[in-house]
């Protein structure tokens, strides 16, 4: 597998076994969601910033993180990223 799909295969995984802890396989609840970003970006994000995020994430107001939300998350990171690393 290439070097990308490795990657795409990462989030996905990493979005199921999160969803498969939380007992739906298909979607987080904002509890576990707030856990995920806590435990991934304990140094850079304030926990005040992380309820801000999940009201950005969860868009449709069902309480729950689906993986089209879980991507906005990702999307949001690599921009972050990508633009730091310009900065160089
Ligand atoms: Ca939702």
């Amino acid at each position: 597998m290439s070097r990308f799909l490795d990657s795409v295969s990462i989030i996905i995984s990493t979005f199921c076994k999160h969803a498969k802890e939380d007992g739906d396989q298909s979607k987080l609840s904002r509890r576990r969601m707030k856990e995920f970003i806590q435990k991934e970006f304990a140094d850079a994000i304030a926990v005040s910033t992380i309820d801000k995020i999940l009201q950005f994430l969860e868009w449709d107001g069902d309480g729950e993180i689906d993986f089209n939300e879980f991507l906005l998350l990702v999307f949001r990171v690599a921009k972050a990223c990508y633009w730091y690393l310009q900065k160089g």
